[in-house]
């Protein structure tokens, strides 16, 4: 607290310097200083320029906006130009980022809270309040004013989002998390051009994107890729996405090496990441069971792609092989999301 005041003056005094000015005070120091040769001068000196150099770095960070990595934690999924695996996905020619977790009761909550007041798309459903098995949301006002809360446990995957409640999502992120009611600055444009839209499968990802839904090469290689050489199964994929191609044991957290919150033996949902032991080769957790997660994969004219399992369904849902759909306007208590970046 006491900082700010003395960095105000350094960095107003280090603006002064960068337009030219000629100070009395810390500039005039170093000249005079520098006109003598003693070692005491050259150590008064060297301290000084060492400070102004801090002060520089300060500066820049001061003036850097808000670094929405920091609000979602990802994860880098490297090896980029892998071949795919047998299930003919998996392939990624770059590198990318993928969201270490699912995301939270807690990230929505914010992501409510700064568009939502007035909910003009829809990004609340009401039975993030009233559904028992995952409390939740809680909303609070009227339109025009709406605030949000987390009820219980934050660290939970948020449920009851569509896929244009994941897409706005990261609009709201490429554009650094902005306040506002839902227009293009805040959830309309960006990663996905929407501009109202909370139906049809016809929007893609945009050049330049920040933050995405994932596509599903992304998704499956995050989940089951491991080069042999580098440990993995032979042909580089394992069949869960636990590193092994064993199934995962249904059982409460943190569970063991290859655990996973599936077959209703928690009910219902776990803290993102709570199978401490049971990350992918790149260090995804939940990527098997907890929620169901969004792609991109435009299946038909009506579906988009879900993978991965939730808290109640059988392990081979979990696993590689499996692929379901959903209509990007579905809402249910174990359909969620994770994001991807650059
Ligand atoms: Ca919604
Ligand atoms: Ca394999
Ligand atoms: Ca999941």
């Amino acid at each position: 607290m006491n900082r700010r005041p003395s960095l105000h003056r350094s960095l107003t005094v280090l603006f002064l310097l960068a337009l030219g000015f000629s100070l009395p005070g810390p500039l005039s120091l170093v000249q005079s200083v520098e006109a003598t040769s003693s070692s005491a001068s050259a150590r008064i000196i060297k301290k000084l320029k060492k400070q102004i150099a801090t002060l520089k770095a300060q500066l820049a960070a001061a003036t850097m906006p808000p670094t929405p990595a920091a609000f979602v934690e990802m994860v880098t999924v490297g090896n980029a130009g892998n071949a795919a695996d047998t299930t003919t996905f998996g392939a990624v020619p770059y590198e990318f980022k993928i969201g270490k977790t699912e995301l939270t009761l807690a990230q929505y909550t914010a992501f409510l809270n700064a568009v939502a007041a007035t909910d003009a798309f829809g990004l609340f459903n009401a039975a993030m309040e009233t559904d028992n098995k995952i409390k939740g949301i809680d909303q609070s006002g009227s339109s025009g004013s709406f605030t949000y809360s987390v009820i219980g446990d934050g660290s939970r995957p948020v449920t009851y989002v569509s896929w244009f409640d994941a897409a706005r999502f990261c609009n709201w992120l490429h554009n650094g998390r902005p306040t506002g009611p839902q227009t293009a600055a805040t959830t309309e444009r960006g990663a996905y051009t929407l501009d109202g839209a909370v139906a049809g499968v016809s929007f893609s990802r945009q050049w330049g994107a920040k933050f995405w839904i994932p596509s599903e090469d992304e998704w499956y290689k995050a989940a089951y890729h491991q080069p042999a050489d580098d440990g993995g199964d032979g042909d580089n994929y394992w069949l869960y996405p636990t590193k092994s191609n064993a199934a995962p044991t249904a059982e409460a957290p943190p569970g063991g090496a290859n655990s996973a919150n599936f077959n209703s033996v928690v009910d219902a949902l776990t803290p993102v990441g709570a199978y401490t032991g049971s990350a992918g080769f790149y260090g995804t957790f939940d990527q098997g069971g907890n929620v169901w997660e969004w792609n991109d994969a435009v299946i038909s004219v009506d579906f988009r792609g879900l993978r991965g399992g939730s808290w109640f369904l059988a392990e081979l849902i979990l696993s590689s092989s499996f692929r379901d759909t959903g209509r990007p306007s579905f809402e249910n208590n174990f359909v969620g999301f994770r994001v991807a970046s650059p």
